[in-house]
């Protein structure tokens, strides 16, 4: 087969499109990271219900939880513990007292954090927020997406997407993702090697 293009310039756009793709990756599932009450951290008399509002959560996303390690905590907690604010008899699910704590947000879900300092709670340190699942955007359709509202609806039973096995799009093919452009430069690659 007749070489189309030299070697190098092949190689070059071998590894300038799994950039590419790389790139698309990086910008769709990059987490954001939320200092829980911003510059007040989580202490009494702020109003968190107004503070998660501002923001849009997403799995991946990290919640920092900055506070006096003597006189705060923070448990995740059931819905019921989050309302009663009564954590003595269970509906713990975490619990977090180093005074800096970064937690994960690794569900797509309503979680509830409470501080579990007698009277805390009830004075104000709940918290819950509601994590969208991550949406891929393919490139192309990216440009700036704005943060928008309403998370897409996914089919859960897995019946949706039919490219579901391999290199699909698929909300939570990530790491298939990243494989596959993998796989295409490889392809590329040795497309160019041994032609
Ligand atoms: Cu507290």
């Amino acid at each position: 087969m007749p070489a189309l293009i030299e070697f190098p310039s092949c190689l070059l756009l071998a590894l300038s499109f799994f950039f590419f793709l790389l790139n698309a990756f990086i910008v769709t599932t990059a987490a954001e990271i939320f200092t829980v009450g911003d510059e007040n951290g989580w202490t009494m008399q702020v109003n968190y219900g107004a503070w998660t509002d501002k923001h849009n959560f997403t799995v991946g996303d990290i919640l920092e939880f900055k506070y006096t390690r003597t006189e705060h905590n923070v448990y995740e907690v059931t819905k019921e513990v989050y309302q009663s604010c009564n954590a003595s008899s269970g509906g713990v699910l975490a619990k977090y007292q180093t005074g800096n704590d970064q937690i994960e947000l690794k569900e797509a879900k309503k979680h509830w954090f409470i501080c579990e300092i007698d009277g805390h709670c009830l004075g104000g340190m709940r918290l819950a927020v509601d994590v969208a699942e991550r949406q891929p955007t393919a490139a192309g359709t990216g440009s700036s997406g704005g943060g928008a509202g309403e998370p897409v609806p996914v089919s859960g039973g897995g019946g949706g997407n039919s490219g579901d096995s391999s290199c699909g799009w698929s909300n939570r093919s990530y790491a298939f993702g990243r494989c596959c452009s993998l796989f295409v430069y490889l392809v590329l690659v040795s497309a160019c090697i041994w032609k």
